[in-house]
Order: C-alpha cells, then sequence, then structure tokens
C-alpha cells in the first residue's frame, strides 16, 4: 500500500488515540493497516486472561476485568478433537470461557437441550452473548473476527490461504471420517476391524497430502515461526491419531515437528484433553 501524506495523519492520529487506549481506532487501525501492527498486543476488553503471567494448570482463572467481559461458554467434550481445537484457540487468545461438558459417551449431545443449542449433535458449541456457533471451523473464524489479539490467520494472502486449507483437511477429510457416530455405525453394519482400518486409511492419506503441502512453508509451525490456525487443527487430530488410531508419525516428520512445538505451548498443554474438567482418567 502506498501512503500518501493523508494517509500518514489520518494513521498518526489514530496510532496517538490507540496509544491513549481507546480501542475503537485500534480496530479501525488494525483493519486498514493489517493485524501484524498489534501482534504483541495486549488483550482487548474482552480478553480476561492475563497472557503475560500465563499457567498451563490454571489458565482459566487470570481474570483481570471480569466486569468488561461478555462470557464465552463452550459446550466441550475432553476427548474430542474438535472441542480440542477450540480450547487451543482460545488459549492462545487469552480468552476466559465457562466450560460446559457434554458427555458423549453417556449421549449427553442427544438431550433437548442441547438440540437447541446443536440439531446435529456435535461438539463444539461456542456462545458468546447472543451468538451460538456449532462447528468449530466458524468459531475459529468467528474468534479470529472478534478478537484481534493473537491472530490465527496471517496477514499474507497465500500463508493465510494455506492456514485454512490445511485447518479444512483436517475438519472435513479427516475428522469427519473417524467421529465417534460413524465408527460406531461402522462398528454395526461393516465390523470392528474394518472400523479401525478405514479410519486409519482416511488419517493417513489425510497426513500425507498435509506433509506434502506444508513441507515447503513450515518452520516452528506449519507456515512459519508463528502458531496459526493450521497449527490449531492440525495438532489435536495428531495427538488423537496417535493415541487412538496407532498412526505412526515418522513417516510425516513435518507434521512430527510442528506438533512437538505445539505441544511445548502452555495454551495447548492448557487445552489437554486430561487437564478439563470432565477428563475421567
Ligand atoms: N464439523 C464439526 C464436527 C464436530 C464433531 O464431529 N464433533 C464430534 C466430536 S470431535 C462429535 O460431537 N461427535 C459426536 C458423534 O459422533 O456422535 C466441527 O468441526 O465442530
Amino acid at each position: 500500500m502506498k501512503i500518501n501524506p493523508p494517509m500518514l495523519l489520518k494513521i498518526s492520529k489514530s496510532y496517538l488515540k490507540l496509544i491513549k487506549g481507546d480501542n475503537l481506532p485500534r480496530y479501525h487501525f488494525q483493519r486498514l493497516f493489517g493485524t501484524h501492527f498489534f501482534h504483541t498486543e495486549t488483550p482487548t476488553t474482552n480478553s480476561i486472561i492475563d497472557a503475560s503471567s500465563m499457567d498451563s494448570n490454571n489458565f482459566q482463572k487470570k481474570a483481570t476485568d471480569s466486569t468488561l467481559v461478555s462470557k464465552i461458554i463452550l459446550y466441550s467434550f475432553w476427548k474430542s478433537s474438535c472441542s480440542w481445537r477450540v480450547r487451543f484457540a482460545l488459549n492462545l487468545k487469552g480468552l476466559s470461557y465457562e466450560y460446559r461438558a457434554v458427555n458423549l459417551d453417556k449421549g449427553e449431545q442427544f438431550t433437548s437441550e442441547f438440540d437447541k443449542l446443536n440439531p446435529l449433535h456435535y461438539v463444539p458449541v461456542l456462545v458468546d452473548g447472543d451468538v451460538v456457533i456449532s462447528d468449530s471451523y466458524a468459531i475459529l473464524l468467528y474468534l479470529e473476527e472478534k478478537y484481534h489479539q493473537r491472530p490465527l490467520l496471517p496477514v499474507e494472502p497465500q500463508l493465510r490461504a494455506l492456514n485454512l486449507q490445511a485447518a479444512s483437511i483436517v475438519s472435513s477429510n479427516m475428522q469427519p471420517l473417524h467421529m465417534l457416530s460413524v465408527l460406531r455405525y461402522m462398528e454395526e453394519r461393516v465390523g470392528p476391524e474394518e472400523k479401525q482400518l478405514w479410519a486409519k486409511f482416511h488419517i493417513q492419506k489425510g497426513f500425507g497430502a498435509l506433509e506434502k503441502l506444508l513441507t515447503g512453508s513450515a518452520g516452528k509451525y506449519a507456515t512459519g515461526k508463528e502458531v496459526y490456525m493450521a497449527d490449531v487443527f492440525l495438532a489435536p487430530q495428531i495427538a488423537v491419531a496417535t493415541k487412538r488410531f496407532n498412526i505412526n508419525m515418522s513417516e510425516f516428520p513435518t507434521l512430527r515437528k510442528i506438533y512437538d512445538s505445539c505441544k511445548a505451548l502452555p495454551e495447548f498443554q492448557a487445552s489437554l484433553p486430561e487437564r478439563q474438567p470432565d477428563a475421567a482418567l
């Protein structure tokens, strides 16, 4: 973008208001000139976690100003990888939320109360004030649009598309093929062994594509040195694939490296299934 003198004046005025703590010009500034101006920013009024003092054991309790916050509620199941993506993203953005457990093993997704939130009967569901969203991909994009701290998509269009593509491979071409209801159906109609083979086949196919897709772009994380949406989708998928389906990640060295980087993050550690209030170990 070419910056002319009137624009420069506008930027300076916005900047002055911004550093005085006014969040509205900050928003317009971001829309005009990109979120990366704020990559190391402090949380907005909607963010109540003190990101500078992160503690993976006590992640959601570090409220700094709860009076300014619209309460976010996450309907989640500890073992659900789709819920895990959202927990990881909320932690990365430093957003505190109330955890409401939906036990998929006990069929709690089929209650009439939950049906009102998601007639498909899947977790996660995110409620933010009047907004109800029942799909992890849509939730991630919503969080990205509404809460600008710690962007989960890069500004550069090609890298942005790469993140969306990687996330989409996980959420469209992998996880739906090994979700609980699909595997139950397979087991009943085809058999327990075929069920496992089916899941493994589709997971390996997806990882094979992702390995090729990300080899050129990957650094510490999937698309470079920052953690973004591709990582948020990939890391829980890899965890589930290795633990539940015995997938050997040595065939996918790029993905394994990305996973190792995510595992070291306190925001990821706090999102681990075994750290959730409904974890039954
Ligand atoms: N596209 C949805 C898929 C959600 C989904 O498949 N959730 C799984 C848990 S990871 C679920 O609720 N399964 C319940 C079932 O299969 O009955 C998303 O990304 O949120």
